[in-house]
């Protein structure tokens, strides 16, 4: 049985966040597929069982049960010491684009990805008001990436993991790389490190789309 076991599906970039960390460290993990399109996070079982907050990810090790993908990181990240801080502050600086990324860009991105692309959605009022708020969180993180390689140190921590999660489904929700050269970039530099693979290519997928 393997060290890991990571509860989740491909189309979800909280999901792969945990699963890309989980692969660039080279941990002896395994996917554990969750049928969220049918309900499954919904059910009394999954949330008594697996995680009362009815989300994906969720993580086991040692027969404990972990959620929050910005906990699950860090956790990962102590406990291998890899892609984590070494002092406290850049422990919280980490943290800091974490909660970033949960609050301005994931949980804005992944509902507008899944009005559109999944659920075929024409544009609304809904629509519009998150596009038109994680648009500007885009711009700050490309603003912020300026002459950087990567979000906070001179080396990949979690926080890029967290916040690069939803864009590798850009062709699904329109993302503007001509409009945020300094996050393609970066992309990039994820891109290239040994052992980085697509979400589609890392876990297992509930739909036949993308
Ligand atoms: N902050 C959470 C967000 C997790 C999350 O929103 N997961 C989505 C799938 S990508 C989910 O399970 N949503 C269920 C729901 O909102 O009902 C994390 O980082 O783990």
């Amino acid at each position: 049985m393997s060290e890991y076991k990571l509860y989740g599906m491909a189309e979800s970039g909280h999901t792969y966040k945990v699963a890309l960390m989980l692969e660039l460290m080279g941990a002896d993990w395994q996917a554990e597929f969750v049928d969220f399109f049918n309900g499954e996070t919904r059910t009394e079982k999954y949330r008594t069982e697996l995680n009362a907050m009815g989300e994906v990810p969720v993580l086991i090790v040692d027969g404990q049960k972990m959620t929050q993908s910005g906990v699950i990181m860090d956790y990962l990240a102590e406990k291998h010491n890899q892609f984590g801080g070494n002092t406290a502050d850049e422990k919280r600086e980490i943290l800091r684009w974490v909660l970033y990324d949960n609050h301005k860009l994931s949980a804005l991105i992944g509902p507008y990805r899944f009005m559109k692309f999944i659920k075929d959605m024409p544009d609304n009022d809904v629509t519009a008001f998150l596009k038109g708020r994680f648009e500007d969180a885009l711009s700050i993180l490309d603003k912020h990436l300026t002459d950087k390689d990567w979000v906070v140190l001179n080396r990949p921590t979690l926080a890029d993991f967290s916040l690069c999660s939803y864009l590798y489904f850009g062709d699904e929700w329109g993302f503007d790389a001509e409009k945020y050269t300094n996050i393609v970039k970066w992309l990039d530099n994820l891109k290239g490190l040994k052992g980085w693979k697509h979400p589609y290519d890392l876990l297992p997928k509930g739909l036949n789309k993308g």
